[in-house]
Protein backbone atom coordinates (compact mmCIF):
# COMPACT_ATOMS: atom_id res chain seq x y z
CA UNK A 1 0.00 0.00 0.00
CA UNK A 2 2.69 2.33 0.97
CA UNK A 3 4.60 1.49 -2.33
CA UNK A 4 1.44 2.66 -4.34
CA UNK A 5 0.86 5.33 -2.47
CA UNK A 6 4.93 6.18 -3.40
CA UNK A 7 4.56 5.15 -6.75
CA UNK A 8 0.98 7.57 -7.32
CA UNK A 9 3.26 10.43 -5.97
CA UNK A 10 5.64 9.64 -8.37
CA UNK A 11 3.57 9.64 -11.35
CA UNK A 12 1.56 12.72 -9.99
CA UNK A 13 4.87 15.15 -9.69
CA UNK A 14 6.18 13.29 -13.03
CA UNK A 15 2.46 14.27 -14.81
CA UNK A 16 2.76 17.77 -13.41
CA UNK A 17 6.44 18.05 -14.97
CA UNK A 18 5.22 17.07 -18.47
CA UNK A 19 2.14 19.31 -17.76
CA UNK A 20 4.82 22.83 -17.40
CA UNK A 21 6.71 21.50 -20.22
CA UNK A 22 4.02 21.35 -23.05
CA UNK A 23 2.47 24.38 -21.36
CA UNK A 24 5.90 26.36 -21.98
CA UNK A 25 5.89 25.11 -25.27
CA UNK A 26 2.09 25.90 -26.20
CA UNK A 27 1.17 27.26 -29.54
CA UNK A 28 -1.95 28.99 -30.78
CA UNK A 29 -1.35 27.85 -34.28
CA UNK A 30 -3.47 24.48 -35.29
CA UNK A 31 -2.78 23.67 -38.85
CA UNK A 32 -1.81 26.15 -42.27
CA UNK A 33 -1.62 25.43 -46.14
CA UNK A 34 0.69 24.87 -46.74
CA UNK A 35 0.37 21.95 -44.51
CA UNK A 36 3.02 21.78 -41.59
CA UNK A 37 6.13 19.62 -43.42
CA UNK A 38 4.08 19.10 -46.31
CA UNK A 39 5.64 17.83 -49.84
CA UNK A 40 4.15 20.14 -51.93
CA UNK A 41 4.12 19.19 -56.13
CA UNK A 42 2.48 22.09 -56.79
CA UNK A 43 4.14 25.62 -56.12
CA UNK A 44 2.14 27.64 -52.90
CA UNK A 45 0.64 30.93 -53.79
CA UNK A 46 -0.94 32.30 -50.34
CA UNK A 47 -0.13 30.89 -47.25
CA UNK A 48 -2.27 30.70 -44.60
CA UNK A 49 -2.52 29.49 -41.09
CA UNK A 50 -5.32 28.74 -38.74
CA UNK A 51 -5.00 29.77 -35.12
CA UNK A 52 -7.65 29.04 -32.06
CA UNK A 53 -8.61 32.17 -32.21
CA UNK A 54 -9.14 34.87 -34.44
CA UNK A 55 -5.51 36.74 -34.84
CA UNK A 56 -5.16 40.42 -34.38
CA UNK A 57 -3.76 41.10 -38.05
CA UNK A 58 -2.07 44.83 -36.90
CA UNK A 59 -0.11 42.50 -34.00
CA UNK A 60 1.19 39.92 -36.95
CA UNK A 61 3.79 38.85 -39.22
CA UNK A 62 4.67 36.35 -41.32
CA UNK A 63 7.71 35.73 -43.53
CA UNK A 64 8.89 32.63 -45.46
CA UNK A 65 12.14 31.78 -46.44
CA UNK A 66 13.40 29.56 -49.26
CA UNK A 67 16.48 28.65 -51.30
CA UNK A 68 16.75 31.84 -52.77
CA UNK A 69 16.28 34.06 -49.29
CA UNK A 70 13.39 35.84 -47.91
CA UNK A 71 9.87 35.89 -50.33
CA UNK A 72 7.93 38.85 -51.30
CA UNK A 73 4.50 38.31 -49.43
CA UNK A 74 1.18 41.09 -50.02
CA UNK A 75 -1.89 41.76 -48.22
CA UNK A 76 -1.78 40.00 -44.84
CA UNK A 77 -5.50 39.88 -43.84
CA UNK A 78 -8.34 37.10 -42.21
CA UNK A 79 -10.88 35.70 -43.83
CA UNK A 80 -12.69 35.47 -40.28
CA UNK A 81 -11.94 31.74 -40.03
CA UNK A 82 -9.29 32.25 -36.67
CA UNK A 83 -6.91 32.37 -39.67
CA UNK A 84 -3.62 34.65 -41.47
CA UNK A 85 -3.78 35.01 -45.50
CA UNK A 86 -1.39 36.18 -47.38
CA UNK A 87 -0.05 36.30 -50.82
CA UNK A 88 3.37 34.85 -52.23
CA UNK A 89 4.47 37.65 -54.94
CA UNK A 90 7.60 35.73 -55.99
CA UNK A 91 7.91 32.44 -57.79
CA UNK A 92 8.00 29.72 -55.55
CA UNK A 93 10.93 27.46 -56.61
CA UNK A 94 11.67 23.59 -56.02
CA UNK A 95 13.47 23.41 -52.80
CA UNK A 96 12.85 23.59 -48.64
CA UNK A 97 10.78 26.58 -47.32
CA UNK A 98 10.40 27.67 -43.64
CA UNK A 99 7.70 29.96 -42.64
CA UNK A 100 8.12 32.38 -39.53
CA UNK A 101 4.71 33.69 -37.98
CA UNK A 102 4.27 35.82 -35.17
CA UNK A 103 0.72 36.84 -33.84
CA UNK A 104 -1.99 37.57 -30.92
CA UNK A 105 -5.08 35.80 -31.15
CA UNK A 106 -8.43 37.36 -29.78
CA UNK A 107 -8.46 37.13 -25.84
CA UNK A 108 -5.33 36.59 -25.14
CA UNK A 109 -2.56 39.74 -25.10
CA UNK A 110 0.66 37.40 -25.30
CA UNK A 111 2.41 37.97 -29.09
CA UNK A 112 3.36 34.24 -29.98
CA UNK A 113 5.19 33.16 -32.76
CA UNK A 114 6.83 30.20 -34.34
CA UNK A 115 7.90 28.30 -37.80
CA UNK A 116 7.44 25.42 -39.36
CA UNK A 117 8.53 24.08 -42.98
CA UNK A 118 7.61 22.83 -46.08
CA UNK A 119 9.14 21.39 -49.21
CA UNK A 120 8.18 22.12 -52.83
CA UNK A 121 9.29 19.49 -55.39
CA UNK A 122 8.17 20.17 -59.07
CA UNK A 123 6.89 17.08 -60.55
CA UNK A 124 8.80 15.95 -63.67
CU1 LIG B 1 -7.79 35.31 -47.97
Amino acid sequence: MRKLRAALALALVIFTLIGCVSNSGYTPLLRAEPEVGATLNRAPRTLRLFYAALPDVERSSLRLIGPNGEHQLRGLHTMAADDLMIEIMDPVTPGEYVVEWSTAVEGDPTVYSGSFNFRYQSSQ
